[in-house]
């Protein structure tokens, strides 16, 4: 059986080791966001791809959850004392090992996606992990200063330097539109035999990966089952700023509210925890097919009994 997932970082990972478990002999592409990347210090660092890579490859830092396991700030000290920023973003020593070789790859002229099967030549993930495109794409969040006027920040400054504590006006994935998917992206797509959405954030990991043009349309027309889980739980994430996020798009901080903002035309199946299973009418009454299950991933196996209601979802549907 043929799966792909399309994954952002902590969510997506986490759930893709339940997955694994779940379906030990499924053949799983995940279809990572690379609108998280940013250089920094003259590297390019891909950390929902990186937090994929680590997790299912067993060097994350487990509690964090992303990030590197027994890590050291060495070289963020020596770049300190030179004056060298940005001080807000931690980057470890041997998670800055990984960025050198990617960086050092792109600049010989390898695609991210080549760079990608390489870095997990060592971390043998156990899934095929593609970034959604080999083209610079980059989350920017359009905020407000404290002064009233509005600019537009990358992601990560939005959400590790600033917390989300700034009023958030749009989203918006730079380069997203002249994007092409990665090779091997929409054939992964069109051969899957399910296509599952994990509790990943909706706006800032799916949906830019959704924004790349023919993603959409390939999940939409595949024509095989597609079933979400949803990364709300009682309204609030159960971690991160997806309701922030959500909120600067239009859309309620609801487990309901993202299903229909996927809409019937995308998914067929959408899973939310116990604690929402008043939403599960609504949900079914715009024509997607929904559960209420235990969704916290408090641990491997409640996670692959998560992945197994999706899987099971995917056969009521098909
Ligand atoms: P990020 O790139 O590291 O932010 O990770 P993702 O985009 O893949 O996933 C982030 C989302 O995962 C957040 O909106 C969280 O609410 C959600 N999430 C984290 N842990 C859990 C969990 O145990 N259960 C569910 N349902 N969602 C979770
Ligand atoms: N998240 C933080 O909250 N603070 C950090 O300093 C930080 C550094 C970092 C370095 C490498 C990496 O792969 C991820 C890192 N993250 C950090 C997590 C990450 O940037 C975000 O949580 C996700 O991109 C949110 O979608
Ligand atoms: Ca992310």
């Amino acid at each position: 059986r043929r799966i792909v997932v399309l994954a952002g970082g902590i969510g997506g990972a986490r759930f893709l080791r339940g997955l694994k478990q779940a379906a030990p002999d499924a053949e799983i592409t995940v279809i990572g966001n690379t609108g998280d990347d940013i250089h920094l210090f003259g590297l390019k660092v891909c950390p929902d791809l990186d937090t994929v890579m680590y997790t299912l490859g067993g060097g994350i830092h487990e509690e964090q959850g992303w990030g590197r396991a027994g890590e050291s700030f060495a070289v963020k000290e020596e770049l300190a004392a030179y004056g060298v920023g940005p001080e807000w973003f931690r980057l470890g020593d041997r998670d800055f090992a990984t960025h050198i070789v990617r960086t050092q790859m792109l600049g010989a002229g390898y695609p991210l996606s080549a760079v990608t099967e390489a870095l997990c030549e060592r971390w043998q993930p156990g899934v095929r992990l593609l970034p959604m495109s080999d083209d610079r794409v980059e989350t920017h969040v359009v905020v407000e200063d404290e002064d009233g006027g509005r600019r537009a920040v990358h992601f990560q400054e939005y959400w590790v330097r600033h917390r989300a504590a700034l009023p958030a006006h749009a989203v918006v994935p730079v380069g997203a539109e002249q994007a092409k998917p990665a090779p091997g992206v929409l054939e992964a797509i069109a051969e899957a035999d399910v296509i599952l959405f994990p509790p990943s954030n909706p706006v800032v990991s799916v949906g830019t990966i959704l924004a790349v043009p023919g993603i959409r349309e390939a999940v939409a027309e595949a024509g095989v089952p597609v079933v979400g889980l949803s990364p709300l739980i009682g309204g609030a994430p159960v971690r991160g700023m997806a309701d922030k996020v959500l909120a600067a798009v239009g859309v309620e901080s609801t487990a309901a509210a993202v299903a229909l903002h996927y809409g019937s035309g995308l998914i067929d199946g959408w899973l939310v925890d116990g604690a929402d299973a008043g939403e599960v009418a609504a949900v079914e009454e715009a024509g997607i097919r929904c559960r209420a299950v235990p969704l916290l991933m408090t641990d491997v196996d409640a996670t692959a009994a998560m992945a197994a209601a999706a899987l099971e979802l995917a056969e009521e549907v098909r």
